[in-house]
């Protein structure tokens, strides 16, 4: 086995049986209520979901096995002479829970250029759709095409034992995201460099790779997609697009079949696709307003006209935090440091200082500050990655890290197949009345 396969078996072992002696010693204690709002609302604030790769603290904002972005920009290797951190040093610390040296994530990166391999029919399958089809859908059917490489599907064909079925998505989840990056390149330079390919770089890490794939040399663009790719990675396991992924999986769906259907959450404009949205709301507010650097009382403007067209203000509010998001600030500082000058930057710097006290006015938003997709396509515009129907595949090919990396810690810790259960609101009202059980059976 290799080296890595061994040890998040050696992890996954300890942690299974933490698990056995917690559920037999304190199996029966109770973790909050929860309130009929919650059910019609959401599951809001319901805690429901075991994933250890990641945790979302309201004020703080995401960690990562206890890292924040600041300290893992501090901690994880990095490329030479880079200073953001390498992605696959992430992976390593969500799947084994410890952070790696220089060597661990080398190993990685040649690990997943040794599985690269795409075969001709999924480059078939996304020439068989229509050009204009939206860059996340033809993502997803990349996905769908590659999932006859299945060693899950396979070995569960031939009649694998339950113990094994770590092992064959630990396998396939080395695979998928070794071959994602080349998957949605070709996407890209199909849809809108009129299909002048670029095959890999063996010589690069896995982001720089994918940069260099997608047409862009420049070494500040490659370090923003090294940090691009940690950032998206995860957001503990209740977001659309994790959740559905873990509850897929769940069914004993392979990791191809699982991370499809999250992919298809994450082209929802109130999740991933919101990068996309931002950006156009942006170029659209400076086309109406004939200007590259909207006042702040323009913004405020635009704003209320968003609202009173019944729209949501792009990029801001979030179900879990209550505070800026780290995940924005870490592109921010990125931003300062390399492009302060950017009208298009300091606009988003513009919309940061002028939207939250506006949302916070309304009084319903809980959270009124920026989170993730408030920033990001700023950034790429800069350096000339303007087409912004691909900004969700790239979230998407970062977001494989954390979900796979959980999902081989679901099938490793035996996790069951999902299913809460569900009522009726003639139920609930017979319940109210005192003429039925719910929680009875
Ligand atoms: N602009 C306008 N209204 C907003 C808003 C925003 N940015 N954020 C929330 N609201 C509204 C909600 O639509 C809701 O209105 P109604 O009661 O009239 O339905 C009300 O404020 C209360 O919502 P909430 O409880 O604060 O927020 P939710 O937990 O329901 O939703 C969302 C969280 C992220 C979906 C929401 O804030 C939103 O739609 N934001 C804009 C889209 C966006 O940026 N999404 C990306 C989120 C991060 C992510 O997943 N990235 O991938």
């Amino acid at each position: 086995m290799g080296i890595i396969k061994d040890r998040f078996k050696a992890q996954a072992d300890k942690i299974a049986a933490e698990i056995k002696d917690l559920l037999k010693e304190h199996g029966n204690k109770k973790i909050g209520e929860v309130n009929l709002s919650q059910i019609y609302q959401g599951m809001r604030g319901m805690t429901g979901l075991v994933s250890e790769t990641s945790l979302l603290d309201a004020q703080e904002g995401i960690r990562f096995r206890g890292y924040s972005i600041p300290e893992l920009q501090k901690k994880l290797p990095k490329a030479p002479k880079g200073t953001e951190p390498l992605p696959e040093g992430l992976f390593h610390l969500m799947l084994i829970g410890e952070l790696p040296t220089e060597e661990d994530v080398h190993h990685i990166t040649s690990t997943w250029q040794r599985r690269s391999h795409v075969p001709n029919h999924v480059f078939a399958a996304i020439e068989a759709l229509p050009v204009a089809t939206h860059p996340m859908t033809q993502f997803v059917i990349a996905i769908m095409a590659l999932q006859t490489e299945s060693q899950f599907s396979k070995r569960y064909a031939e009649g694998m034992n339950k113990k094994d079925y770590w092992e064959a998505v630990f396998d396939d989840t080395m695979d998928l995201i070794a071959r994602l990056p080349r998957v949605a390149a070709y996407i890209y330079r199909r849809k809108y460099k009129k299909e002048d390919h670029i095959h890999p770089n063996g010589l690069l890490d896995w982001a720089g790779n994918f940069a260099h794939m997608l047409g862009y040399e420049d070494e500040t663009f490659k370090e923003l997609m090294r940090l691009y790719m940690t950032i998206h990675a995860d957001h503990e396991g209740g977001n659309v697009s994790a959740h559905t992924t873990h509850l897929v999986g769940s069914a004993l769906s392979d990791p191809y079949l699982s991370f499809a259907a999250g992919m298809n959450g994450l082209a929802g404009p109130l999740h991933g696709l919101a990068n996309q949205e931002v950006i156009k709301w942006i170029l659209e507010m400076r086309s109406a307003l004939d200007t590259e650097l909207p006042s702040k009382e323009q913004i405020a403007d635009y704003v209320q006209k968003t609202l009173n067209e019944g729209k949501v203000v792009p990029g801001y509010g979030h179900a879990v935090l209550r505070k800026t998001d780290p995940r924005f600030t870490a592109q921010m500082e990125f931003g300062k440091k390399h492009l302060p000058d950017d009208p298009l930057v300091q606009t988003v710097w513009n919309i940061y200082e002028t939207v939250p006290p506006i949302l916070q006015s309304l009084g319903k938003i809980k959270n009124p500050w920026p989170n993730v997709d408030a920033h990001s396509g700023a950034l790429l515009v800069h350096f000339g990655l303007v087409e912004y129907e691909f900004y969700t595949v790239l979230f998407g090919v970062s977001r494989a890290l954390g979900v796979l990396s959980s999902l081989c810690w679901d099938r490793a810790l035996g996790f069951p197949i999902e299913r809460p259960k569900s009522v009726t609101t003639e139920l609930v009202n017979l319940w109210l009345e005192g003429k039925a059980e719910i929680w009875g059976d």
